[in-house]
């Protein structure tokens, strides 16, 4: 029997610094109950889902950045989403910013989790990859300040056995490296779930700006392809603030083929039947990693001191 997941990508449309967690969970039930009517088992929603994007903004004052931060999971904004969702039988996953204290020191992440249907929260990654910048760059049209905000996930990408099969995550930036989904192939991913919020305007290289709807795409579908699974990439999308983010959020196949996309940039929920047992079709054949790949002569890649290797 066919291993499908109904999966919904719940792109959402801006969040104004102004908004509440409690409108931004509104509007996700809303697309949840969409979902349903859709027969969805799966919903995924984007990177820092409950805010809005605030690393584009240098605060001093930690109090101020701790607003945007969760100290628990789920919490009181977020439980109305579990309780829905479990209502529903749909299980879902979205990013947020994780305020914690391990061995009694407070660490922020960008966090995001998975939810079964159940309600339980059955995976959770921290992003790996943090783009932008720790000081004030006061010449850029707005701050990408992820390096101040957040410390780096330590733990490896891994994945969840939930919805009958391996299920992983990745973050935004994440998704523009190559190695996030080898690493997640190789530890037995289908389907690797990627919340984003991506400026139209990147600072560093403005000659670029008009490709980063194509460079979404790329690497996305390469990193299907070349690994065999499933790929869900979910904007947060439109003008925040005074910011364009892109949308285009979509499913992408096995095979590297985009099979639902959103055509807003707003709140919009596209679907797909998701097979996994599709990813079958790259992995034995064209990248069947046992049969083919050569990773003792890789060792570049995972040399630490990259001097060393020249
Ligand atoms: N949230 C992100 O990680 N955004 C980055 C931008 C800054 C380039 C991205 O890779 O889309």
């Amino acid at each position: 029997m066919a291993r499908t997941v109904v999966t919904g990508a719940a792109q959402l449309g801006p969040i104004a610094r102004s908004e509440s967690r409690e409108s931004v969970v509104a509007r996700m039930i809303a697309l949840l109950e969409k979902a349903a009517a859709h027969g969805c088992d799966l919903v995924v929603y984007p990177e820092l889902a409950l805010t809005t994007f605030f690393p584009r903004w240098f605060m001093e004052d930690q109090a101020e950045v701790d607003f945007f931060f969760e100290r628990s999971m789920p919490n009181d904004a977020v439980a109305p989403l579990f309780a829905k969702a479990k209502a529903l039988g749909i299980g879902f996953s979205f990013g947020y910013a994780e305020l914690t204290e391990e061995h009694g020191r407070v660490r922020h992440y960008n966090t995001s989790i998975i939810v079964n249907k159940s309600g339980e929260i059955v995976h959770r990654y921290r992003k790996i990859h943090l783009p932008g910048h720790k000081e004030n760059e006061p010449w850029r049209a707005f701050q990408h300040l992820e390096k101040r905000y957040f410390e780096p996930g330590i733990e490896p990408f891994s994945t969840a056995d939930v919805f009958d099969g391996k299920i992983g995550q990745a973050i935004c930036n994440d998704r523009r490296w190559p190695e996030t989904y080898r690493e997640l192939a190789l530890r037995g991913a289908e389907m690797a779930l990627i919340g984003y919020n991506t400026p139209v305007h990147y600072p560093l290289a403005p000659e670029h700006d008009h490709l980063q709807c194509f460079h979404n795409h790329l690497c996305m579908q390469a990193g299907a392809y070349q690994n065999g699974m499933w790929v869900v990439g979910v904007a947060k999308a439109g003008k925040e603030e005074d910011c364009d983010l892109i949308g285009q959020s979509c499913i992408i196949a096995p095979t590297g083929e985009i099979v639902a996309m959103a055509s807003t940039l707003g709140d919009e929920l596209v679907v797909h039947d998701c097979d996994l047992d599709r990813c079958t079709e790259i992995r034995a054949n064209i990248f069947n990693f046992r049969l083919h790949r050569r990773p003792e002569i890789y060792t570049a890649l995972t040399a630490v001191d990259q001097e060393a290797v020249g």
